[in-house]
């Protein structure tokens, strides 16, 4: 049991729901240890949301509501914290969901679809057979892509992700939006959009700024993206641990 007023409550909680979803089958092992340092990180940042993280948030949100064909990839991670988002995200944005894995089974994989579904998802991707495409020139289990989904997609929001298949999918000229504690990563460095914050605490921030935006025309929302430089916010990301924004 933790107590209610335990000062890192929340923190605790978020690793009980993973842990959770360890048990589930639907996190991987090392998908603990992954949690572990991203709240090295947290801690450095205060466990809050930065002004820079929201700034990230809202480009994400424009970006996402300007594509033709977005994808949300999803991992063991991500379907343990925030099954709930996910499914909300898609909706908001008109996005398909598919389920990508760095350490792939296929129990896991659809015990992830399975969570998804459970949460309203209307379809997932990329789940067995489905995954009969591949990213050129990646050579993890994440190069199998849903030829109807990630292949063919404009942008891929991949929260919590590795360097390589972020770099990957850049190189396939799509956009790539990223949810990372850390602002070095290659994941961070190799996006169009990076938000440095907790999943736990930004995919409900996305859902919002998405439902918020969605209604603007395209100007607006190309004005919203035109001023915003991922290199500068990871920057100032690294600011913010240092203790020099907010
Ligand atoms: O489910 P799978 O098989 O696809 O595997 C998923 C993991 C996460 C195990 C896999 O993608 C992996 O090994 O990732 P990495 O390379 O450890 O990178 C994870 C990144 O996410 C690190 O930069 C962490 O700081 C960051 N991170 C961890 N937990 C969170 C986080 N960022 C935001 N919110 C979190 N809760």
């Amino acid at each position: 049991m933790i107590p209610a007023d335990h000062p890192r409550a929340k923190s605790l909680h978020t690793r009980e729901r993973l842990v959770d979803g360890f048990r589930r089958g639907l996190v991987a092992p090392e998908g603990l240890i992954a949690h572990g340092r991203g709240e090295a990180f947290d801690y450095l940042l205060g466990e809050r949301t930065s002004a820079v993280a929201k700034q990230a948030t809202e480009a994400a949100a424009a970006m996402l509501l300007l594509s033709k064909r977005p994808v949300l990839s999803v991992n063991g991670n991500a379907a343990a914290l925030v099954p709930k988002e996910i499914v909300e995200l898609a909706k908001a944005i008109g996005a398909a969901i598919e389920v990508n894995l760095f350490y792939r089974t296929q129990e896991r994989e659809q015990a992830i679809k399975d969570e998804l579904l459970r949460f309203g998802a209307k379809d997932v991707l990329g789940v067995g057979e489905g995954a009969s495409a591949q990213i050129p020139e990646l050579s993890s289990e994440r190069r199998r892509v849903d030829p109807e989904g990630i292949f063919v997609a404009d942008t891929v929001f991949v929260p919590l992700e590795d360097g390589d298949r972020a770099e990957a999918l850049a190189r396939m000229g799509k956009k790539v939006i990223t949810i990372d504690l850390n602002p070095l990563s290659r994941t961070s460095r190799a996006a169009s959009v990076t938000i440095v914050d907790n999943l736990v605490r930004a995919m409900p921030a996305l859902v919002k700024a998405a439902e918020a935006l969605k209604g603007k025309d395209e100007k607006t929302l190309q004005k919203i993206l035109a001023g915003f430089d991922n290199n500068e916010n990871l920057g100032r990301s690294l600011m913010t641990i240092r203790g020099g924004t907010k």
